[in-house]
């Protein structure tokens, strides 16, 4: 994951580059805090707003977020701001563009990492977990009624530079129909072996759900376009992520790929596990956690400050 990483910051090196640059020749922040031992010398919690900026309300890295401002002492008297993954994505852009300070709910794979040069703070109490896996969930039954469907949810699975290509290509302006069409391009390979031992199917229907977080938007696509390549009618609508798992667990559609267990949403499995059926990682090597810019001079969440 790390070493992906790295390569990838080489492709976006020249707008890092134009931003550090920047950044050095407007502020002497950097210089002031170097010396430093502590963290946070700067004092950037007071100028954070003592706030985290979070995603949407029912993210699992947003509850990880507010269970960290009570188990770190050092985070009284914090919040959690949400809104969408949409807005703390800008929110990201605009405080590197002006080499400020800013605390966001982050998770991997992300083209944050790639566009961005940002780091984890340490989580020495695990309140964010460790690695995950993100895993696809069905309803009860789909195996029986649309057994073609079935088998390319259960065989689909990708790596995260995969899942980082398609996303860095969305964010990069490409439509998400159409960068999901030009992974699969690229890639027949791999989705052939997702079809292998399937039939085509003339207008079967498929529902999958989703939430708009970057990386869902990515998998979503591709499956969705791998089904309709095979034949298959696809919809695909996006929820919120309470609304998502209930929605499998009903039996009102197909399925989805963003499960990320067993931390992040591993509240919503236990609540849902006897009403659906668990096929499996698509993805492994994911992570959540609280990141921030390479220019903070904090590691850790325990250098952040309490609100006085
Ligand atoms: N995420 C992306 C989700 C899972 C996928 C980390 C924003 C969440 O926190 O629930």
């Amino acid at each position: 994951m790390f070493n992906l990483n790295l390569k990838r910051l080489g492709i976006a090196a020249g707008l890092s580059l134009t931003l550090v640059a920047a950044g050095c020749g407007s502020s002497d922040e950097g210089s002031e805090s170097s010396g430093s031992e502590g963290g946070d010398s700067t004092n950037y919690s007071e100028e954070m707003n003592y706030e985290i900026t979070g995603i949407e309300a029912g993210a699992g890295v947003v509850k990880a977020a507010q269970t960290a401002t009570e188990e770190y002492e050092n985070l009284a008297g914090w919040e959690v701001a949400t809104s969408s993954s949409g807005a703390m994505a800008t929110a990201l852009g605009e405080a590197i563009e002006n080499e400020e300070p800013i605390v966001v709910t982050g998770w991997t794979p992300h083209w944050k990492f790639a566009k961005y040069d940002l780091k984890y703070l340490e989580d020495p109490k695990e309140v964010f977990g460790g690695e995950e896996q993100i895993k696809t969930m069905v309803r009860k039954g789909l195996e029986g009624d649309k057994p073609n469907a079935y088998k390319i949810l259960d065989q689909f699975n990708w790596t995260a530079k995969d899942m980082e290509t398609v996303m860095l290509d969305i964010n990069e302006g490409t439509s998400e129909q159409e960068a999901a069409k030009k992974w699969i391009e690229n890639n027949q390979d791999k989705v052939d072996e997702w079809t292998k031992g399937t039939e085509k199917v003339e207008g079967t229907e498929v529902e999958l759900v989703y939430v708009n977080w970057d990386s869902e938007i990515a998998s979503t696509n591709v499956v969705a376009e791998v089904l309709k390549q095979q034949g298959f009618e696809v919809t695909i609508t996006p929820l919120d992520n309470g609304p998502m798992w209930e929605a499998v667990a009903e039996g009102e559609v197909a399925g989805m790929v963003a499960a990320w267990l067993p931390g992040t949403h591993g509240d919503l499995y236990e609540q849902h596990k006897d009403n659906l059926e668990d096929l499996g990682a698509n993805l492994e090597g994911a992570k959540i956690g609280l990141v921030v810019p390479k220019y903070m001079d904090v590691e850790s969440i325990e250098d952040l400050k309490p609100a006085e």
